[in-house]
């Protein structure tokens, strides 16, 4: 039987699996995004106790200091790791203790990093083995035998999702203080704001089509088939008979793509879920413009309540720099519909839906003039939390590799987390954007507003979001 600390005293298994995130974000954690559990360690782990490799779990979001780590750490074979650029400078840290502390053991790191960054993995020696890509269909193999695999993998992935076993989220770690156990609904997850809890994080489709170029997934992320309906709408019945659901938050990068899966939504969730669940997912303006009937559909009649649009600028210069392939009439059509289906819904007595906006500021090229079209855009939301963020360099996309390059990314390997309010690119005016949200700006965004309605003067006042 595997465990997770801090109930256990000694290992059981010889393989331990190491959960990632900030120390103590499963202790007193600052926000509810970094309680959320890992679908990469949840999948393959779950792959591995159905082909009988019990592992035990440790987390260094469930610690608040190294010393407590290297306490879980010690006496085991093999670590695994799902490290995200996001994660890496604690992979690296922990790959380097547990060396210390196992000198014979092995460390094991896959996920995304390993796939946009792998340079910077091959150089550290502590990382033995550096699987790039998918791992579920390898990874059973590599635990077993790892002497078989030269030192860096090609990861194997599953051609569809339907592929995918049911995660056994009893192997998620759990909340580490009364604090975040009270609320916390192990092994669902916590609620956000964004609906009732218990949520459940749930992926129905793995990569998004388009290449905006400060993510363009489909450029690492292979394409695989959509996970079924049927089999999405089992997964939360199930979990509401064993667990009760509140709400759910639609992890995928893009949920309003694929027009055929999404009226078999329409169609199956109301009738064959126990209940119409209140979900989180993401779209895209110009899609919204193009499936207005769909779009509304899925807001009305499947309870779509928090939908998250990728805006990030309000202005087409920016937009088309970014090949977001969207613009600033897009962008209004989404909201205008949005704000529209909103009253609708209100006097109805139902719960409007509400954006979940996001924004990039501090774009390179980005002038005051278009960070105050912005703003005047995310004024014209009526119903809306605004996740608003510097923009980041990641590796991987095709921007983030450019200024990498450039020498102009501020992000390094013992920096790449995104603390929202980082700086994070050379030669970008910080100062301004810090005013701009204290509202320094805000009589000149206000006479701009022309058509625009505006609403909620204060709307972005501290809201520089992690996630
Ligand atoms: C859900 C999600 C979130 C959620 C939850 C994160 C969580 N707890 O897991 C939230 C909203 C909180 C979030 C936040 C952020 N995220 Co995010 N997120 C995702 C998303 C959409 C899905 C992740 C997922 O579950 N994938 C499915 C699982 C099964 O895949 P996986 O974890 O990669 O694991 C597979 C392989 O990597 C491999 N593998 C993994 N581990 C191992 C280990 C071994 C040994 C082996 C062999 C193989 C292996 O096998 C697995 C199965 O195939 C991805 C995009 C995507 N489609 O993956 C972005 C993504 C991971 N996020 C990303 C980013 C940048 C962020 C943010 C920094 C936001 C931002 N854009 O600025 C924040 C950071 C939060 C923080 N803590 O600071 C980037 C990471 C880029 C990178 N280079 O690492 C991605 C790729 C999106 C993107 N294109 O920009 N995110
Ligand atoms: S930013 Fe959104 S739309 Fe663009 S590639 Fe990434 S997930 Fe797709």
């Amino acid at each position: 039987m595997a465990f997770s600390w801090p109930w256990a005293t000694k290992p059981k298994s010889k393989i331990l699996w190491l959960d990632l995130g900030d120390l103590g974000d499963l202790v007193n954690p600052s926000g509810p995004h970094e309680q959320w559990q890992d679908h990469g360690l949840g999948l393959l782990r779950t792959i591995l106790h159905e082909n009988g490799i019990l592992t035990d779990l440790a987390s260094t979001r469930a610690v608040t200091s190294w010393e407590q780590l290297a306490k879980q750490i010690q006496g085991y074979e093999i670590l695994l790791m799902n490290v995200r650029s996001y994660t890496y400078p604690v992979a690296l840290r922990s790959a380097k203790l547990f060396k210390e502390l196992n000198p014979n053991g092995l460390v094991m790191a896959g996920g995304m990093h390993a796939t946009v960054a792998l340079d910077e993995m091959v150089e550290v020696a502590e990382f033995d083995k550096i699987c790039q890509g998918p791992g579920e269909q390898i990874i059973v193999d590599l635990v077993k035998d790892p002497g078989a695999f030269p030192r860096v993998v090609q990861g194997v992935g599953a051609r569809s999702m339907a592929e995918w076993p049911m995660i056994d989220r009893t192997l998620w770690p759990k909340p580490a203080s009364w604090k975040t156990k009270r609320n916390f609904n192990w092994p669902l997850e916590p609620e956000c704001g964004w609906g009732p809890g218990p949520v459940v994080t749930i992926l129905t489709s793995r990569v998004c089509p388009w290449q905006c170029v400060f993510c363009n997934e489909n450029s690492y992320i292979p394409n695989m088939g959509r996970r079924p309906v049927e089999a999405v709408i089992d997964e939360l019945n199930f979990l509401d008979r064993k667990y009760g659901v509140g709400s759910v938050v639609i992890h995928d990068s893009m949920f309003f793509q694929n027009p055929k899966w999404l009226r078999e939504w329409i169609e199956k969730y109301p009738r064959k879920a126990r209940k119409v669940w209140p979900y989180w997912a993401a779209g895209r303006a110009d899609t919204v413009r193009q499936w207005p009937d769909l779009f509304e559909a899925l807001v009305k009649e499947t309870n779509w309540t928090t939908i998250s649009i990728g805006f990030e600028s309000g202005s087409d210069r920016i937009l088309r720099l970014l090949n977001k392939e969207c613009t600033e009439e897009d962008n209004q059509f989404a909201i205008e519909l949005v704000n529209r289906l909103g009253d609708e819904m209100e006097a109805h007595g139902r719960t409007p839906p509400k954006f979940w906006s996001n924004i990039m500021l501090g774009i390179p090229g980005e002038t005051p003039e278009d960070a105050f079209k912005t703003m005047r855009m995310l004024k014209s939301m009526k119903r809306v939390f605004p996740s608003i963020s510097f923009y980041a360099p990641y590796p991987g996309s095709a921007l983030g590799n450019q200024l990498i390059a450039e020498g102009k990314s501020l992000m390094s390997k013992e920096n790449y987390h995104r603390f929202p309010d980082d700086e994070k690119v050379k030669g970008i005016d910080y100062q301004f954007y810090r005013e701009l949200l204290a509202g320094k700006y805000d009589s000149e965004i206000n006479r701009g507003l022309g058509a625009l309605t505006g609403y909620g003067s204060e709307l972005y006042e501290g809201t520089l979001i992690k996630a």
